[in-house]
């Protein structure tokens, strides 16, 4: 329309040219006249177009609004696993105590993962029933102890590591048992390391995951790796002591293996037990992460329902 009525070989435009045709006299006023009928129309033009832009607009306003205060579309994000995460918490503590943190493989031979922790040919774990054997006549690691005789093997006295892993049992799998689990070991070699450091340094281990002072003590408890060795309780924190259903009423809770490194063990390691000495511990991450959030079957953890994994 605009074009037909403005554009130059429009309606006005043609007009226009008659001009000439026009009285000399009569032409200014035809002229002026001419010039505001141009400007009005023009104005009309410019008023409607105004008037389309905003309706669009707002046709896209109404339509296109977004609630910033909903739940951003598509996938949610993950969260580290709960394993990850007590892992990492260790980790950071025992690096600011100087340990190192070491890594090895799944797949072990039977020296590392038996002979090399002064573990006898005829010891149950060696069974078929308590151990993943491969057909080459590896294994599956039944603990992370390998990775800590790799560890002598290499660093050397003095030293100070931790092992935290996936090791695999063959057990039948209900709400306490799982074949595949996480465990985090750790050891010191010095000279002349006492039972008196194995408490100092499970005692810091212990108020930084349960965030408070935890009451120790310790039983004798046999591993072939370890001389003596002990089984570390803590008082029960559920009712601290006078005992309850959690701690089925002895008032404490057994939390982890621990003892002074055998002499066979370093010796076959390279290392000699006359002259160096150590502690070691064994700490199972995933009954931790149990006992942390009360989770009473174990088989949630590797289940991989998302519904579960969302609330950590
Ligand atoms: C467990 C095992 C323990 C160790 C593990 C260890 C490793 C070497 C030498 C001596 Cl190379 N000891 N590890 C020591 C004491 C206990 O526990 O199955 N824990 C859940």
């Amino acid at each position: 329309m605009r074009v037909d009525v403005l554009g130059r070989k429009g309606t006005l435009a043609q007009i226009s040219k008659e001009m000439g045709k026009v009285a000399p006299e009569q032409r200014a006023a035809a002229g002026k006249r001419l010039n505001a009928v141009k400007q009005e129309i023009d104005a009309a033009f410019e008023t409607k177009s105004s008037q389309f832009a905003e309706t669009a607009l707002r046709a896209r306003l109404d339509s296109e609004w977004v609630d910033l205060t909903l739940p951003a579309p598509g996938p949610r994000p993950g969260t580290l696993h709960p394993v990850t995460q007590i892992q990492a918490e260790i980790e950071d503590l025992f690096v600011s105590m100087g340990f190192t943190v070491l890594d090895g493989p799944e797949v072990e031979s039977e020296y590392y993962n038996f002979d090399a922790l002064n573990i006898p040919a005829d010891h149950p774990a060696r069974d078929m029933q308590d151990t993943f054997w491969l057909s080459s006549g590896s294994l599956l690691r039944t603990h992370t102890s390998p990775v800590q005789v790799r560890g002598m093997e290499k660093l050397g006295p003095p030293l100070r590591m931790i092992a935290p892993g996936r090791v695999f049992r063959n057990e039948s799998v209900d709400a306490s048992h799982e074949h595949t689990f996480y465990q985090l070991e750790g050891m010191m070699v010095d000279r002349e390391v006492s039972v008196a450091h194995l408490i100092y340094f499970m005692k810091t281990l212990l108020t930084a995951i349960f965030h408070r002072e935890v009451t120790v003590r310790l039983r004798p408890g046999f591993f072939p790796f370890v001389e003596p060795g002990f089984e570390l309780d803590i008082q029960c924190l559920i009712c601290g002591g006078p005992g309850c259903p959690g701690c089925k009423q002895s008032g404490w809770v057994e939390l982890l293996p621990c003892g002074l490194v055998h002499p066979n063990v370093l010796r076959m390691s390279k290392i000699d037990p006359d002259r160096w000495n150590g502690f070691a511990f064994g700490l199972g991450l995933t009954r931790l992460v149990m006992m942390r959030y009360a989770i009473d079957d174990i088989r949630q953890l590797q289940g991989g329902d998302l519904r579960f994994l969302r609330q950590f």
